[in-house]
C-alpha cells in the first residue's frame, strides 16, 4: 500500500505515535510518505519505503497568521497525485483532518477518490477540539473521514459525547516497539543519579497544565519524608519553571533534576523505579505504556483512557485527579522494600507486552484495508 500520513511532527504523543506507526509500516513492506512542516523527530535515518515531504508556509506580509492548512491541503492534493497514494491517514483533527477533506475534493475533480483515516489522539477532542472556536470544523471534518480511530475506548466516548458524530469510531490503542523500549544497561548512570542507592522517580511530558506536573513536586515532597529517592524530571514546557521554583521552596531542589527534552527516554527509564503521572486528563497515556514497558510501575490518575492502561494495585495505582496524598502513598507501598517493588515491576511489563507493536501494526493495516474496499464500492 502506498499511504499518506499526515502528523505534527514534535515531540507529542500523537506526533511519535504517527512516526512509529509510518516507520513500522515501512518495514513492513509499505511505501509511507509523511507530509508535514518538518522532519518528524524519530524519522532521522534513510529507509528505501520512507518519504519526506516539506509543507512551507508563504510568509507573505499580508498573513497575520500564516494559513498552514490550505498549504498543507496543496501539498495534499500534489503528493497523491504524482506519488499515487492509496490512503490518507491523519493524525490529531486540528487543522489535519480538514485539510484531507479539502485535499479529497479538489483531487476528486481529477477523478482521483483519496480515502482519509482520522486519527483522534486526544486533546484534539477533549481540549481544543470541543472549544468551540473548532468544533463545527471537527464534527465536519470527523464525519466527512471515510474511517476514524481513537486510542481508546474513553476517547471514543468523549468524541460521542461532545460532538454530533455519524461515523463508527474504531479503537486502536497506542502501542510500544517493545525492542526498543527495553531495560538497558545503565548502571553508570543510576549510579551518578542515585550515589546512595536511593529510588529513582521520574516524569516526562511536555509541561504543560494538563499534566499537573506541580503534582509530581508535591506527591515526591511525601515520598522523600518516607524513602530516600531521587526525582527526574524529563521533557519542557511552560510549568517546568513553577515546577523549578516549587522545588525551591520546598527545598527538596538536590533531590530533583530537571533534565529537559530528551531524546533516548528508555535510557533514563531503564533506572528508574517509579513513574508518575497525575494529569488532569489523558486520552491513553503513552508515556506511562513506555515506562511500563521499561519495567517501571506507574502512579497516575484515574482519567480517561488511564484505566484501560493501568491495572489499579497491579501495574502501579490510580488515584483521584489531584489526590496528592493518596498518590504518595501508594508510591510509599510500592517503593518500601525490595519484593514489592520487584513485584510491581514484572506485572508492570507483562502488562506493556499488551500493547506490543507486533500486535498493534496488524490492527492499522486491516482498518486500511476495510476502509479502502468500502471506497472502492462506494
Ligand atoms: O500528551 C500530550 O499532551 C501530547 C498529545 C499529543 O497529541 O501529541 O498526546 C495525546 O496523544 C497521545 C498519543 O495518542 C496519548 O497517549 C496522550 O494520552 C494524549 N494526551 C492527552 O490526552 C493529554
Amino acid at each position: 500500500m502506498k499511504i499518506g500520513i499526515v502528523c505534527y511532527p514534535t515531540f507529542g504523543g500523537s506526533g511519535v505515535v504517527a512516526t512509529e506507526l509510518g516507520k513500522a509500516l515501512a518495514d513492513n513492506g509499505h511505501q509511507v510518505h509523511f507530509i508535514t512542516y518538518s522532519q518528524p523527530a524519530r524519522l532521522d535515518f534513510f529507509s528505501e519505503n520512507l518519504f519526506y515531504h516539506e509543507v512551507s508556509v508563504s510568509n507573505y506580509p499580508l498573513f497575520d497568521y500564516a494559513p498552514y492548512e490550505l498549504a498543507l491541503a496543496s501539498k495534499l492534493v500534489d503528493v497523491v497525485r504524482f506519488e499515487k497514494l492509496d490512503l490518507l491517514h491523519v493524525h490529531y483533527a486540528i487543522p489535519h483532518a480538514s485539510a484531507a477533506f479539502m485535499a479529497k475534493q479538489i483531487l476528486a475533480t481529477f477523478g482521483i477518490q483519496i480515502p482519509v483515516v482520522t486519527t483522534l489522539h486526544g486533546t484534539d477532542i477533549t481540549l481544543v477540539g470541543k472549544d468551540p472556536t473548532y468544533k463545527p470544523v471537527v464534527t465536519f471534518s470527523i464525519n466527512q473521514s471515510d474511517g476514524v480511530t481513537a486510542v481508546s475506548q474513553n476517547l471514543k466516548e468523549d468524541t460521542y459525547k461532545h460532538f454530533d458524530i455519524l461515523n463508527e469510531i474504531r479503537v486502536i490503542p497506542n502501542f510500544i516497539d517493545l525492542k526498543r523500549f527495553t531495560l538497558k544497561p545503565k548502571d553508570h548512570f543510576k549510579k551518578a543519579i542515585a550515589p546512595q542507592d536511593e529510588r529513582i522517580i521520574v516524569h516526562t511530558s511536555n509541561f504543560r497544565k494538563v499534566k499537573r506536573t506541580q503534582d509530581v513536586v508535591r506527591i515526591f515532597e511525601k515520598i522523600l519524608k518516607e524513602v530516600p529517592s531521587k526525582l527526574l524530571m524529563v521533557g519542557d514546557g511552560p510549568d517546568r519553571v513553577y515546577c523549578e521554583q516549587l522545588c525551591r521552596e520546598l527545598n527538596i531542589s538536590e533531590n530533583v533534576r530537571f533534565l529537559g527534552k530528551q531524546d533516548a527516554v528508555e535510557e533514563i527509564l531503564s533506572v528508574s523505579d517509579l513513574f508518575i503521572m497525575p494529569s488532569e486528563s489523558e486520552s491513553f497515556g503513552l508515556a506511562a505504556l513506555e515506562a511500563m514497558a521499561c519495567k517501571v510501575p506507574v502512579i497516575t490518575s484515574n482519567t480517561g483512557g488511564l484505566p484501560e492502561l493501568n491495572v489499579n494495585g497491579v501495574t502501579g495505582f490510580m488515584d483521584n485527579i489531584g489526590d496528592i496524598d493518596a498518590m504518595a502513598g501508594h508510591a510509599i507501598h510500592i517503593l518500601k522494600d525490595d519484593e514489592t517493588l520487584m513485584l510491581f515491576k514484572e506485572n508492570a511489563l507483562k502488562r506493556a507486552k499488551d500493547f506490543d507493536l507486533s500486535l498493534i501494526l496488524p490492527l492499522y493495516e486491516e482498518y486500511y484495508k476495510e476502509v479502502l474496499d468500502k471506497t472502492l464500492v462506494n
